[in-house]
């Protein structure tokens, strides 16, 4: 059975899997989950993914959430003993592996609540916010400092660059200046020159956030049990 991936057309995380899938190689059918439209939130949807969050790889019956598990499992599973993406030596991988948890717990989380939380509902951009991804900033140029590299975890391309420019891609979308940080900067363009097939999946979904900056979308019809709604003044 060929494998199936659900995502969202615009969400960070569910670009780095298909631009994994796209180097890796591998067959798959795409299921796009209508975020507006709540698809994520339905009892069936909580079948596949009990967090009710986008993506969710579908395998034979096994279904996997949280992209950073779906990143590993694809290569270890359909490009074994290859250094495509995933290397095998333990520090390498270990990079890789710091990488993809920096992201989830820091890059991710500060860049997100400050770019996209607020195009989506009822959250200011603040200070404190700004602070974040300031931090997140400082700590990824650091450690692409540290590495001298021209990807984030090595001299190749790997999983964890997807992540961490599809992060970086939201601050694009705001039109965040973050040139500031000239190793982030070089890589990022780096990756966008070295691989333009994997840019054009980020720069579309790029081109979709900017679309509902310019026309904030109205999700009061979701009754979303975490984020408040934006109430939009209705044209009488
Ligand atoms: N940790 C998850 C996070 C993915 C994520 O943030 N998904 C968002 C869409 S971009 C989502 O499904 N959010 C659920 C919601 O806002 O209701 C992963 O890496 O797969």
């Amino acid at each position: 059975m060929v494998l199936k991936l659900y995502a969202v057309s615009d969400g960070p995380s569910s670009l780095s899997v298909r631009q994994a899938l796209k180097v890796l190689d591998i067959p798959f059918d795409l299921t796009n989950v209508d975020y507006g439209a709540g698809e994520h939130m339905t009892p069936e949807y909580a079948m596949m993914n009990p967090q009710k969050e986008i993506p969710v790889l579908e395998d034979d019956g096994f279904y996997l959430g949280e992209s950073n598990a779906i990143l590993q499992y694809l290569c270890d599973k359909y490009r074994p003993q290859s250094e495509l993406l995933y290397p095998q030596e333990p520090r390498a991988r270990a990079i890789v592996n710091h990488r993809l948890c920096f992201n989830l717990s820091t890059y991710y989380a500060n860049i997100s609540a400050y770019t996209m939380a607020p195009i989506f509902y009822d959250y200011q951009r603040t200070e404190l916010g700004l602070k974040k991804v300031h931090i997140a900033l400082d700590v990824l140029e650091t450690y692409l400092q540290k590495l001298g590299a021209r990807y984030v975890a090595g001299d190749n391309l790997t999983i964890a660059d997807f992540q961490l420019f599809n992060s970086t891609m939201t601050l694009e979308a705001i039109d965040f200046d973050f040139s500031q940080y000239k190793k982030i900067y070089e890589w990022y363009s780096n990756f966008k020159k070295d691989n333009p097939d994997l840019w054009k999946i980020s720069e579309d979904a790029m081109k979709e956030i900017k679309h509902f900056i310019a026309n904030p979308p109205d999700l009061t019809h979701l009754n979303h049990p975490i984020h408040p709604a934006r109430k939009i003044k209705k044209k009488k």
